[in-house]
């Protein structure tokens, strides 16, 4: 599987704080249409088990640690997003899980496309069955 993390530029310093930040089709290779957040999860709870038929994302956790497991049919790697400045590319054909391990963990996410539930794939077979028949081999 290749490296999906991001190291987003920072600027500051110990003094005054740090800003990070990240551009549309420079920093991420795709257009930002929707951004949305998840906080409040209880530790190890688990959320996602589905990856997206056209849907691409970056991932990040600007307060906590949320570990994410990608699945791309073949390997699975996991990937703790410990850092305010690391994030994850969530490419389109990834089984995602994510686990919250801390308390007040917020999981942020910038998306290259409106809410779709037409998008997702929830049945872990289903997923299988796509990576099979090579869907995600070209730019579907
Ligand atoms: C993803 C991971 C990283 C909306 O109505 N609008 C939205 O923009 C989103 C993202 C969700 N929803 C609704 C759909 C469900 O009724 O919110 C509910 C919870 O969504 P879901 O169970 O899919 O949440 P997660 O945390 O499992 O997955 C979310 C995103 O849905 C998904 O696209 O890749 O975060």
């Amino acid at each position: 599987m290749k490296n999906l993390l991001i190291n987003f530029k920072t600027n500051g310093n110990a003094q005054q704080g740090y800003l990070s930040f990240f551009e549309s089709n420079k920093d991420i290779p795709f257009e930002i249409k929707r951004i949305y957040y998840i906080f409040d999860v209880p530790i190890e709870s688990k959320r996602g088990m589905h990856t997206h038929k056209k849907l691409q994302q970056v991932l990040w956790c600007p307060n906590g640690e949320v570990e994410v497991l990608l699945d791309d049919g073949k390997e699975k790697k996991s990937y703790l997003l410990d850092s305010p400045e690391k994030a994850l590319l969530v490419l389109r054909g990834y089984w995602h899980d994510m686990y919250w391990k801390k308390e007040g963990s917020v999981l942020c996410v910038a998306a290259s496309d409106y809410y779709n539930e037409e998008d997702y794939i929830r049945d872990y077979d289903e997923f299988l069955k796509y990576v099979k028949e090579g869907y995600w081999n070209d730019e579907n």
